[in-house]
């Protein structure tokens, strides 16, 4: 079964991972892993950091001359601003008097992580809580795309939504191929142009800014996820994974949270059958009833709130002193958008290829696809 583990501080050496249960024979292209990389540093609104780090992967073990060996995949991400941080960051002998953060942040883990690891220097909370350990999971999430589409499944996304500019329109998966091209993560040109200039605006005030993704699974075959127990449900399992990408506030499917503001007549897709095969005509479900699929896109969306480190501050207390003061600021994105669709995507992508890995249990990717493809 495909399982990952990461490891690493944002200001560490690098970032690992080691992903167990990918079948072998399944040929890597690390340039497209790099190509996602970049593509999760991209994006309107992002900060100084992303200018120091150009994170590229480098695979360790598990695969041999680009095809995976069916043993763990290692791999690991530098940290380029390692080379900065090495004296107050470095596993064996760090001065730890300095880069200390005391005025903990409102919306981060510093405060909660003090007393729970029992620690003064939320430096040693921050550090492991950092949305820059996502970086190693859009790498996951990559070899997981990769291996889906051998099955002839794809994912796409879009952002639907950047604070209070939101794309209301319904989009066909071949729309959305191209959406990556731009600089924000949006369709609609107008649309886009107005969410940029929100983020300016937002950026001039020292403020940050959320939104919404969208995320799309097309050619997923019925019956991955199960109704028999509530662990292996597919929407369980797909909202679990998207809710641990840090900033997310909210998980939708299909109609989500709409679907309970309409009589059941307009929010259950009815089923026709025609040629020997069973359809819907509708997708409100959101390709996944029963906690299984059901052969239809899955539509997700996932809901980011606004970046809680602000260059202006928010009210806080100093840890040490107890003296009220104004939250700690190095530099800070205004939104993140972008970088959380792809992250979205590449867990969603990541927890498909782990349900998909429970059902087919295949050692070597020819297996895979003979079992895939023997499903009706
Ligand atoms: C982050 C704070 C910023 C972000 C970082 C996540 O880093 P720094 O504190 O070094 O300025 O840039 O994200 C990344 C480094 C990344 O690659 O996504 C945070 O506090 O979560």
């Amino acid at each position: 079964m495909i399982k990952l583990t990461t490891a690493g501080e944002s200001h560490g050496f690098g970032l690992y991972a080691i992903m167990e249960g990918l079948p072998s024979n399944l040929k890597i292209d690390t340039e497209e892993i790099d190509k996602y990389l970049a593509l999760r540093q991209s994006g309107y609104g992002r900060g100084a950091r992303q200018k120091i780090e150009k994170d590229k992967v480098q695979i360790l073990s598990g695969m041999r001359n680009g095809l995976t060996l069916g043993s763990p995949l290692a791999f690991t991400i530098k940290n380029a601003d390692y080379a900065n941080w090495e004296a107050y960051m470095s596993p064996v002998s760090a001065d730890t008097s300095v880069r200390r953060l005391t005025k903990v942040r409102p919306g981060h883990a510093d405060l909660t992580g003090l007393f729970k690891f029992d620690q003064t220097d939320a430096r040693n909370i921050l550090e492991r809580a950092s949305a820059r350990e996502t970086a190693v999971r859009v790498a996951a999430g990559t070899v997981s795309r990769i291996l889906l589409r051998e099955l002839g499944v794809e994912i796409a996304g879009y952002v639907r939504s950047v604070e209070q500019i939101s794309d209301e329109k319904e989009y066909t998966f071949e729309e959305l191929k191209d959406v990556k091209n731009y600089d924000l993560f949006m369709p609609d040109a107008g649309i886009r142009e107005a969410a940029k200039k929100r983020i300016d605006e937002i950026a001039a005030a020292k403020d940050t800014a959320g939104g919404i993704a969208e995320i799309r699974v097309k050619g997923l075959k019925r019956g991955f996820g199960s109704c028999m127990t509530y662990a292996e449900k597919l929407d369980a399992r797909l909202a679990g994974a998207v809710m641990s990408v840090q900033a997310v506030k909210g998980v939708e499917i299909g109609l989500g949270f709409s679907a309970a503001k309409h009589a059941g007549s307009l929010v259950h897709d009815e089923i026709y059958y025609d040629d020997g095969k069973f359809y819907h005509k509708t997708n409100r479900a959101g390709g996944i009833e029963g906690g299984m699929s059901n052969g239809e896109e899955i539509v997700l969306r996932a809901a980011m709130k606004p970046i809680p480190t602000l260059m202006r501050g928010l009210n806080t207390v100093d840890f040490q002193t107890k003296d009220a003061c104004r939250a700690a600021t190095e530099r800070s994105d205004v939104c993140a958008i972008c970088a959380f669709e792809v992250i979205i995507e590449s867990v969603v992508a990541l927890t498909l290829a782990e349900v998909i890995s429970a059902r087919l249990g295949g050692d070597n990717l020819r297996e895979w696809k003979t079992r895939y493809e023997l499903l009706p």
